[in-house]
């Protein structure tokens, strides 16, 4: 095997070709002519799709030793295929239907090879032309609430745990949230990214001493609360959708961090997606009419994956120690106030940090765009200043409905 090489369409019809013809695999069959093109539009890797003669095709994703969307300036670890390919092959044990299945991976060209979800679409470019999705919430907790509680001290041996944690540590891509998500939008630093319009409103949320603590705090809960393997980059840019069908790729920012940072997230998204939709959609109706659905879907998910994670716990936890009901929902109430807090967060740092969603971005209309980056962080305040009012679901929709319009 050649050392590693970042790959074109040629290179990587050569290495599949390869893996055929000698039989380490058979997702095509042997003596096809392959076709390959490029298309990755994320912000780290190279991803191909390689097709054979009879239009069957599959997805091989490469991580380049940078971030792509920064360049070779930024250097970045090859382990991250590592990471992603092991959680997805740990996620997809415990969840397949869910999760997007692992062909292929190879170490030393930090790459994998992925079933093609070509026929389905990205939640986020769905969610920008208002399309619903009626299960994905119920898809949503499933994953969730399942691939979050296997990997827990609720259900594995206290030294499983530990070996996992090990063998799941992340510190580059970790550092790049912790960076991205939790530092940059409250200090002054040259990769934030937002319009002087907003620079009042960026330099209240930087003097913020209230809003830093809390903060603070969800910044020291990542680092340092190794709850369970989290997918670690749950926006709607990593969920593939249609009516029917959820799969989550793209763990590669995976690692064991607290439960809430993933749910929070996803929670986050589907509000920049609400919140966005005031840029999108002008028929007030139509666009009320979106609204409540993505409001019903970010309700349904949370109730399903706590329902799940209560039930999970009552049936399943091997740990006696960790069974008693009273435990159970004390552990489910911290974990609902980490998630407002991530999906507070969330929303800011998409707003004025370097990674921003295209919900946002492409909306056309300035002065719309701008009105919308207003909501986007006075949400993501109250949502992080109030996080710890929210005892339960209840409240958390109460304090949703009382900021959103
Ligand atoms: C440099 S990476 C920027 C962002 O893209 C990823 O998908 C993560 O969300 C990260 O924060
Ligand atoms: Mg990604």
């Amino acid at each position: 095997m050649t050392n590693y090489v970042a790959f074109n369409a040629q290179r990587a019809i050569d290495y599949v070709s390869t893996l055929i013809e000698s039989k380490q695999c058979n997702f095509f069959d042997s003596g096809q002519t392959l076709s390959a093109y490029e298309f990755g539009d994320g912000n780290l890797n190279l991803v191909f799709r390689i097709t054979d003669e009879q239009n069957n095709s599959v997805i091989l994703k490469q991580a380049l030793p940078y971030a792509r969307c920064v360049g070779e300036s930024w250097p970045l670890t090859l382990d991250r295929a590592r990471i992603e390919a092991q959680v997805l092959l740990n996620h997809g044990a415990i969840c397949p239907t869910y999760t997007a299945n692992v062909l292929h991976y190879s170490e030393m060209q930090a790459l994998t090879i992925l079933e093609d979800l070509g026929n389905l679409q990205i939640l986020r470019t769905a969610q920008n032309n208002a399309e619903q999705f009626p299960k994905l919430a119920q898809h949503v907790a499933t994953y969730l609430s399942h691939t979050g509680f296997y990997n827990s001290d609720f259900y594995l041996t206290a030294q499983t745990k530990k070996a996992l944690v090990s063998q799941f540590t992340n510190p580059e891509l970790c550092q790049i949230t912790e960076d991205l998500f939790f530092s940059d939008p409250y200090i002054e630093h040259e990769r934030n990214n937002y319009p002087k319009q907003l620079q009042n409103e960026v330099d209240a949320i930087q003097k913020n001493n209230a809003l830093k603590l809390e903060i603070a705090k969800l910044k020291a809960n990542f680092l340092s609360n190794p709850q369970t393997l989290l997918h670690g980059d749950m926006h709607s840019g990593s969920i593939f959708v249609d009516c029917n069908n959820t799969k989550m790729i793209d763990p590669e920012f995976g690692f064991f961090g607290p439960i809430g940072f993933d749910i929070g997230s996803f929670i986050g998204n589907l509000l920049l997606n609400y919140c966005a939709q005031a840029g999108h959609i002008d028929d007030f109706v139509a666009r009320r009419n979106y609204q409540t659905h993505l409001l019903s879907c970010i309700v349904d998910t949370y109730s399903l994956f706590e329902q799940q994670w209560l039930e999970l716990i009552r049936t399943k936890t091997t740990d006696e120690s960790l069974a008693p009901v009273s435990y159970a929902q004390y552990f489910m109430k911290n974990v609902l106030q980490d998630a407002v807090g991530y999906c507070g967060a969330e929303l800011i740092r998409r707003t004025i940090g370097l990674a921003h969603v295209s919900d946002i971005d492409s909306i056309s209309d300035d002065n719309a765009r701008l009105t919308v980056q207003k909501q986007t962080l006075a949400l993501g305040e109250q949502l992080i200043l109030n996080a710890q009012t929210c005892n339960n679901k209840e409240a958390f929709l109460s304090l949703l409905i009382s900021q959103l319009n």
